[in-house]
């Protein structure tokens, strides 16, 4: 039996949508309906509308082969999300969602995006699906989906294409603007996406672009949940609880916090006023982005590339080797917390939790989902770092290491000689790099940061750039990931300028 409206009534779930919820009209289309979204926004959106109404119905937009649509269509758009923690597994049923429709669908996005209904539109699109340059966040012009959309508006392909002709009809149609709200792990990300958007508008009518700049506004939000992609043991978990079949069901944690900037021009739910904790509308987002994409983001992907080369294949087996964790609490202590400004946030406490959240059996976060599309995540979680710590002068042998493992992980061969599905926009180019490169490590390591769209170029001219990185990833390939962590943590002061990865 599957999870649908006629079934609801006997799933055991701890929590389950109200007639109010599941009667109410639409008010969001989400574009990126994947893992994150169920689990974060909409979970919360469906609480807003259980505890206090309000018509803020998600349509979802899918862009990938999930096949997410399929699975929610015969669950009349119901699902689950599993929260667990070790052996502990509670389950919400959410019923926010109005439907699913996939990218292909323009038609019907674009209708409902240009419903007076709609007042928001957010999006979880992944890094790269702002189509925009790392390092500088300029929308790439050349990017073949922008090319497509500047030259065939009323049927956008990208993220940006579509938002840029909605708002465009509902410009000529003279209806409100709706406010695009970024939950993706971008630092000041609703700026990001200002700026890509702008920059499209200029580039297809300049009346536009003043139109978007004088009437849209592109709130920032932290947005922090550990969702992975579901496995099927997870399916069978959560089916084993609700006494139905969740083809669409989620797996996550019990943390969860979301910190949005007040900056709305058509209404938003009082996401803030639900019995859900953690959840802050503030004026100033940066401050927490910029923790939790340094201190959480960044040793993730630490765990991500060392800990896939190690042979771990998920985060929970990598924090459990002692090694690792001694490093990964080092790594936030030393080299990132210097570089955090929050003042609101106890970080001592912060970190102890994210060790705890990373500790969780309860989650299969597999090291090389994390891994994938490094070349869009590493500027932001560990490059702003490091630029931090050559300016204050402090030595970051750990975020060397970590930049290393990342080089390391992209030749797409690991330790034991196995193919590396390697993920990335730029893996062809990786692939080039590796092949005309071959073992002359230095060439390697001045190609990679010759790609100013990943390396800022101030950073890339640092001779001690190239020198610590070149030292750090021929001691990962000489001696191994693992090994390699163990000789930084026996270093007595590991902070101190002496205990570079230098080869001994
Ligand atoms: P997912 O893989 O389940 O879903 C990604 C969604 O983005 C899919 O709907 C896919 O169709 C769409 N997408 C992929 N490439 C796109 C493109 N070029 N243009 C437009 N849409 C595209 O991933 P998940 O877990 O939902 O994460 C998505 C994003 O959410 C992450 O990249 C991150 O920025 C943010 N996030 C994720 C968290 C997590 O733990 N999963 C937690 C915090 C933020
Ligand atoms: C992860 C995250 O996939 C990744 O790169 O680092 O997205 C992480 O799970 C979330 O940001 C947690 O909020």
């Amino acid at each position: 039996m599957r999870l649908n409206l006629s079934t609801l009534e006997s799933a055991n779930a701890h929590i389950k949508p109200s007639a109010q919820s599941l009667n109410a009209d639409v008010g969001i289309v989400h574009l990126g309906f994947g893992a994150f979204h169920r689990a974060h926004q909409a979970l919360i959106t469906d609480t807003v509308m259980r505890e206090h109404g309000g018509d803020w119905k998600i349509v979802g937009v899918s862009w990938g082969r999930s096949g997410v649509e399929t699975q929610l269509a015969p669950q009349d758009n119901l699902y689950s999300v599993g929260v667990g923690y070790n052996d502990d597994l509670s389950i919400q049923v959410i019923g926010a969602i109005k439907e699913i429709l996939t990218v292909k669908q323009t038609r019907e996005i674009l209708d409902y995006m240009c419903s007076e209904k709609v007042k928001i539109v957010s999006l979880t699109v992944t890094e790269k699906g702002y189509c925009h340059q790392p390092s500088t966040g300029d929308l790439d012009l050349a990017h073949p989906l922008i090319q497509h959309d500047l030259t065939h508006l009323d049927a956008p392909q990208s993220a940006i294409g579509f938002i840029v002709s909605a708002l465009n009809q509902r410009k000529q149609q003279g209806i409100a603007p709706f406010t695009p709200m970024s939950c993706d792990n971008l630092p000041e990300n609703g700026q990001v996406l200002e700026k890509v958007v702008l920059q499209f508008a200029k580039a297809f009518d300049d009346d536009l672009h003043q139109w978007i700049k004088a009437n849209v506004t592109f709130p920032c939000t932290m947005v922090d949940r550990i969702v992975p992609r579901t496995t099927d043991a997870d399916v069978a978990r959560i089916e084993q609880t609700l006494g139905v079949t969740d083809q669409g069901c989620v797996m996550t944690e019990p943390f969860l916090q979301w910190v949005i900037e007040d900056k709305f021009v058509n209404g938003r739910p009082q996401w803030e006023a639900t019995s859900i904790d953690n959840i802050q509308i503030t004026h100033n987002v940066v401050p927490f982005e910029e923790m939790k994409l340094r201190l959480l983001n960044g040793t993730h992907s630490a765990m991500a590339y060392l800990g896939y080369l190690a042979g771990y294949q998920t985060v929970a087996d990598t924090i459990h080797d002692s090694d690792f964790h001694t490093f990964i609490r080092y790594l936030m202590d030393v080299e990132i917390t210097p570089s955090i400004r929050i003042k609101e946030v106890d970080l001592n406490h912060y970190k102890d939790q994210l060790i705890e959240r990373y500790q969780n059996r309860g989650l299969q976060h597999r090291t090389w989902q994390i891994a994938m599309d490094g070349s869009q995540k590493i500027p932001q979680r560990m490059l702003q770092t490091l630029a931090f710590a050559i300016e204050q002068q402090y030595s970051t042998p750990g975020i060397y290491l970590t930049l290393a493992a990342w080089i390391r992980y992209t030749s797409g061969q690991d330790e034991q000689g196995q193919a590396i599905d390697v993920q990335d926009p730029l893996a062809e180019q990786f692939a080039d790099i590796w092949h005309s490169a071959g073992s002359n490590y230095a060439q390697v390591v001045e190609q990679f940061l010759a790609m100013d769209n990943v390396f800022p170029a101030q950073l890339a001219a640092k001779p001690e750039v190239k020198q610590q990185l070149t030292e750090a990833l021929e001691h990962i390939i000489k001696h191994g990931a693992k090994a390699s962590i163990e000789q930084l943590l026996r270093s007595n002061h590991p902070a101190s300028p002496s205990d570079s990865l230098a080869d001994d």
